[in-house]
């Protein structure tokens, strides 16, 4: 079914489309009694007058229909069940908003013409509570949307606006919501997000700024992305500017009349319908915003002054440029870095670190959020958390950690674990764009797609490891084979490209057994592969496992040169201990050329004696040699010792 109102929005001639005012403010003016909200007890309750005074919102609607709204709002703006359970009006949500739904679009018709169609949006307000400091868990919040929207979908709603949006995890559980109702009854209908961004922080409450709001939606399917509510236009025209030039989706602004001034205990709003006009003038015909509309504090006054500009004013074309990024709960890391790579943070890994292990096991979870911290300052830009450790309960854990990590550390997350389950349950407490670290297809096809579900239902990037149902892949062949079926899978399900991370293994080349001798040579030749062959996606490793078991000097040294090699193949991530990273021009050539010849399995045979070994020369030379600097253990080191040691602490 193809919405008239879609149609409408992406009509060639680009419309301005305005919606009504403020429902809240219209309703006042109406001096209602208690008993017009059915008793003392529902007084306030705006949402419960569809049933007790319909003619009171029927009279809002039309007012601004008159004015020339194109599209009403529904009055369910409290309409879930949180909200209503305030009025003990819990048990009315499907009936309060189908109703709402109906007195709504009994007020189009009549309002509509051929030339001039009217709309009816269901209005779905944030309730008060929000998921991302733990005031409700993302389920719950799921529900209630579902529940509420079901009952505006059967009320003949046009769209659905998800509005006044405080939380990016809110707006997640809300699209997730009305994907369940899509679902249910078979067909879609368009989706507006508008967030509110608070004065004088210029962040949403839960700390987002303009480019997380967007990074952290870009994946979901809606269809127009604004702002409403809080300020008037001013205080949004850098936000709504950004989203213009950036926002892959039709851009909205609905502003307050100006900032709410208290004058008696009451908010008085006071730009007037002429300057609010100007100032959206510029926003559509500057910047290419097609939606506008007026929030608190505007009455059927300034809507009629938007309407002129609708009939008008010509939309700015748009030429967005998004930028593919992760987020945290505050700010955006693109994926892509200026002549460096993804540094992903690999201490916070309770598998593959023992402070970590030992923090985790002692439920220490300020500890944790220190261990997360310090890699900030270490320069990651992304961080690993994964919690698996035998014996606990990682969906627990990763609950637990995640939601503390997100309100008190800036960097997106990478939720890393075996266990989808486990990712979920990070994904459900972190509102940011995160990655999920990993899916593969060693226990077949269904799991590989389950975690690719969950990438998609939470708008979540990806890394896929070249593992099949026959294990891991050894050779470049394999490593390439295993990415390019995983590349065709996830692109067709609808994974874009850019949200894939390839890891082809860092398998260790410091066992010395005969097998692994090959595993660096085998991962750069798979990168260089992927990275001609594969286009848009990224190529990341898990570097330090190249030299498991050698001396911490030998690994810094060997993981560096690795990184160097691999970066030149093409390798744009990595999972690493930032602070242990040596910068080429810190490593001798001599231990360059080592660390070549090894990678690159360059021994020298003499029939079967080995007469020149890398790993064993590289072993040697950093025999005792400490990554921390001991001045007095120092002067006793032979002089061969003392420059490995003074390279390695620069
Ligand atoms: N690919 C992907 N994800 C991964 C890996 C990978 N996640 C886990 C791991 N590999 C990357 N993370 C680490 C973390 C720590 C170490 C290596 C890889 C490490 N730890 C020290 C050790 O084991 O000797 C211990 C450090 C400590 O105890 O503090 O080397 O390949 N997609």
């Amino acid at each position: 079914m193809t919405s008239t109102f879609l149609a409408r929005l992406h009509s060639p001639e680009r419309p301005v489309i305005v919606f009504d005012g403020a429902m809240g403010t219209n309703l006042q003016v109406q001096n209602l009694t208690a008993a017009d909200f059915g008793g003392a007890e529902y007084e306030g309750c705006n949402e419960y007058l569809v049933h007790t005074k319909p003619e009171a919102v029927a009279k809002v609607h039309k007012d601004f229909l008159a004015a020339g709204a194109d599209v009403i709002e529904t009055d369910t703006f409290g309409g879930t069940y949180q909200t209503l359970a305030e009025y003990g009006l819990e048990d009315q949500v499907y009936y309060l908003n189908k109703t709402a739904a109906e007195l709504a679009k009994k007020c189009t018709a009549e309002f509509s013409t051929p030339e001039k169609p009217r709309f009816v949006a269901g209005s779905i307000g944030p309730g008060t509570k929000l998921p991302s400091i733990g005031h409700i868990s993302y389920e719950e919040l799921e529900q209630a949307y579902t529940e509420q929207a079901t009952g505006l979908y059967d009320g003949g709603v046009d769209l659905f606006l998800i509005e006044t949006c405080m939380d990016v995890l809110q707006i997640k559980a809300a699209i997730n919501g009305l994907e369940v109702v899509f679902k249910n009854k078979g067909a879609r209908i368009p989706i507006m997000v508008s967030a509110t961004f608070e004065n004088p922080q210029a962040t949403m409450l839960s700390g987002s700024d303009i480019a997380t709001l967007l990074t952290a939606l870009q994946p979901f399917p809606i269809d127009i992305l604004g702002l409403n509510c809080a300020t008037g236009p001013d205080l949004m025209a850098p936000h709504i500017k950004h989203l213009c030039e950036q926002s892959p989706f039709v851009v909205s602004c609905v502003p307050n009349a100006g900032l709410p001034e208290n004058i008696g205990g009451h908010a008085h709003y006071k730009l007037t319908p002429v300057e609010l006009k100007l100032a959206m003038y510029k926003f559509v015909e500057d910047w290419g915003v097609q939606v506008i509309g007026g929030c608190c504090g505007t009455r059927p006054e300034h809507i009629k002054a938007l309407a002129e500009i609708g009939s008008t004013l010509q939309v700015k074309e748009r030429h967005p440029e998004f930028e593919p990024a992760a987020s945290s709960l505050m700010s955006i890391q693109p994926y892509h870095q200026d002549n460096s790579f993804l540094i992903i943070g690999e201490r916070l890994n309770a598998s593959g670190s023992k402070k970590c292990r030992d923090l985790l096991n002692e439920e220490n979870w300020d500890g944790l959020v220190s261990l997360a911290k310090s890699q900030v300052k270490e320069g990651a830009h992304i961080l690993d958390v994964n919690v698996d450790y035998v014996g606990r309960d990682g969906v627990k854990d990763m609950h637990e950690v995640v939601s503390r990590v997100v309100n008190n550390v800036s960097l997106p997350l990478m939720l890393d674990s075996t266990e989808w389950e486990k990712m979920e349950a990070g994904l459900k407490v972190a509102g940011g764009k995160c990655l999920m670290n990993s899916t593969n297809y060693e226990d077949g096809e269904e799991r590989f797609y389950k975690v690719l579900e969950i990438a998609k239902k939470y708008g979540a990037g990806i890394v896929i490891g070249t593992i099949d149902e026959e294990g891991m892949a050894r050779t470049a062949e394999r490593k390439f084979a295993i990415a390019q079926r995983a590349y065709r899978a996830a692109v067709e399900y609808g994974i874009p490209a850019y949200e894939i991370f390839f890891d082809p293994l860092a398998l260790p080349i410091s066992t010395g057994i005969e097998e692994d001798r090959e595993n660096g040579k085998a991962t750069v030749e798979s990168i260089k592969m992927i990275r001609e062959n594969l286009p848009q996606c990224h190529v990341l490793l898990g570097l330090s496992n190249i030299s498991f078991g050698l001396n911490p000097a030998a690994r810094q040294v060997l993981n560096s040169m690795f990184l160097h090699e691999c970066m030149n193949a093409g390798m744009d991530a990595a999972i690493v201990s930032p602070n242990k990273i040596l910068p080429l021009a810190k490593i001798t050539p001599e231990h360059q050329e080592i660390c070549r010849n090894l990678i690159y399995d360059r021994r020298q045979f003499d029939g079967d004696i080995c007469t020149y070994d890398p790993l064993g020369l590289l072993t040697t030379m950093f025999e005792g040699v400490s990554t921390k600097r001991d001045k007095a253990e120092d002067d006793k080191l032979p002089l061969e010792q003392k420059l490995t040691r003074h390279i390695i602490d620069g």
